[in-house]
């Protein structure tokens, strides 16, 4: 493609995408892994080493993150001569930015030119679900028993869509909204209507009642209230045009008009209530984050999150060679800023107290494993839970964070 003339179109696909192929090949690499294979390879070095993944600094105060993408790593890396021991999809992990300490979510042992160039992709498939995930915790968690949907894919790269939304649900989303994500999850998408279908009609009314006519009847009848006038009056509009039928109402205010959002809403519950209507749930989108979910969750019953989760800032994990292997012996070779040795993290899963440790110590009393098998000698060994299981652990493990202050040190 020669710089400089028109852009054409690319000779053997549509758009500007790595292949599956070439993400399993590892065609996604860096070049600098390349020149290492050539030298290495020129200067017969083959050397034995061990790799740790892990994060440094993460982007909230609260020291904690959800590792997911584990099931990725372990199809990209399947089949090479390796063996890696990882942490749990959906596990929490902790990170202490005022300690030299680290716990390492991924843990790769072999020959490093047989893995170098997957470096790259294989920090890829955690980086950005653990940032999505972990967002997705602390959004789960300030919304508490109201539901959260996921409307975010539109706000991605459409090839990462399914990606996202498992994040998202791995993070204790309730559900989501792309059609292909809930198709691979084996779930049923969630959403109603867009601002469109009211502006083909032209009138609110025909647009719910040609809802309720044509959707079929497991679809919950969710109007959305804000598309030609004031909430208030549009609410009340839906109900009297879907009466008993109207299960809730969408709040998709504009910025330009939320002015304060909370008493506009309070507005509405009080006009459904007075017709008797209270039993009309109530759900808010746009631009929704934390804070603004803090702000209404005892108002409303559920919440579309769009931007806030699926561009979650994501976590830069780091991988880094932190032993060699030479005739048996451990060579502790870890570059500055980090330690050398392989290590292994226990927890004490009550109150979230980690140890790490050099891998040779004792296992401390009362406490568990955080890293086990995930391939042994390039075989996949470990037996995934269901994305149903890996959620719920993910809550049980965030409702004991809420109470507790995690702690990390080192033995
Ligand atoms: C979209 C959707 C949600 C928004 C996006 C979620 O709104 O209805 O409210 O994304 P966000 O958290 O990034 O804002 P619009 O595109 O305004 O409306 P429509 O529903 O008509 O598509």
């Amino acid at each position: 493609m020669s710089s400089g003339k028109e852009m054409r179109d690319l000779p053997d696909r549509t758009f500007w995408l790595a292949s599956e192929d070439e993400i399993r090949n590892a065609e996604t690499t860096d070049v600098y892994f390349v020149y290492t294979l050539q030298i290495l390879e020129k200067k017969g070095l083959d050397p034995k080493v061990i790799m740790e993944v892990y994060l440094r600094n993460l982007p909230y105060p609260d020291g904690w993150g959800v590792v997911s993408g584990i099931y990725e790593v372990a199809k990209l890396l399947e089949g090479l001569p390796l063996n890696v021991r990882a942490m749990e999809e959906g596990e929490i992990f902790l990170v202490s930015p005022n300690s030299i300490i680290y716990e390492p979510v991924i843990q790769i042992e072999g020959k490093y030119r047989d893995f170098a160039k997957y470096e790259n992709p294989m920090l890829g498939l955690i980086c950005m679900s653990s940032g999505i995930s972990s967002k997705a915790a602390r959004v789960k968690m300030c919304a508490g028993d109201k539901v959260v949907f996921s409307f975010g894919t539109r706000r991605s790269h459409p090839a990462l869509a399914p990606m996202i939304e498992r994040a998202t649900y791995i993070g204790g989303f309730d559900n989501v909204s792309n059609v292909l994500g809930a198709k691979m999850m084996g779930k049923k998408p969630v959403g109603t209507m867009p601002h469109a279908l009211i502006q083909c009609f032209g009138d609110q009314k025909i647009a719910w009642k040609s809802f309720d006519e044509i959707m079929p009847k497991e679809i919950p009848r969710i109007a959305l209230v804000d598309t030609f006038s004031d909430e208030k009056t549009e609410a009340i509009m839906a109900l009297e045009t879907l009466g008993e039928k109207l299960y809730g109402i969408r709040l998709d205010t504009p910025r330009s008009r939320r002015g304060n959002w909370r008493k506009i809403i309070e507005e509405v519950k009080w006009e459904l209530k007075i017709r008797g209507a209270e039993k009309v749930k109530i759900f808010v989108s746009g631009g929704l984050d934390e804070d603004a979910i803090l702000e209404l969750r005892d108002l409303v019953d559920g919440f579309g999150v769009g931007t806030g989760v699926s561009n979650a800032p994501t976590f830069d994990f780091s991988a880094k060679i932190i032993e060699l292997k030479i005739d048996g012996r451990d060579i502790f070779r870890a570059k500055r800023g980090d330690i050398a040795g392989k290590k292994e993290v226990y927890r004490a899963h009550d109150r979230f107290d980690d140890i790490v440790t050099f891998y040779k110590n004792p296992k401390p009393r009362g406490y568990y494993p955080l890293l086990s098998d995930l391939i042994k000698n390039g075989k996949i060994v470990r037996k995934f839970k269901s994305l149903d299981e890996i959620r719920e652990s993910v809550l049980s493990k965030v409702k004991i964070l809420k109470n507790v202050k995690p702690n990390l040190r080192w033995v």
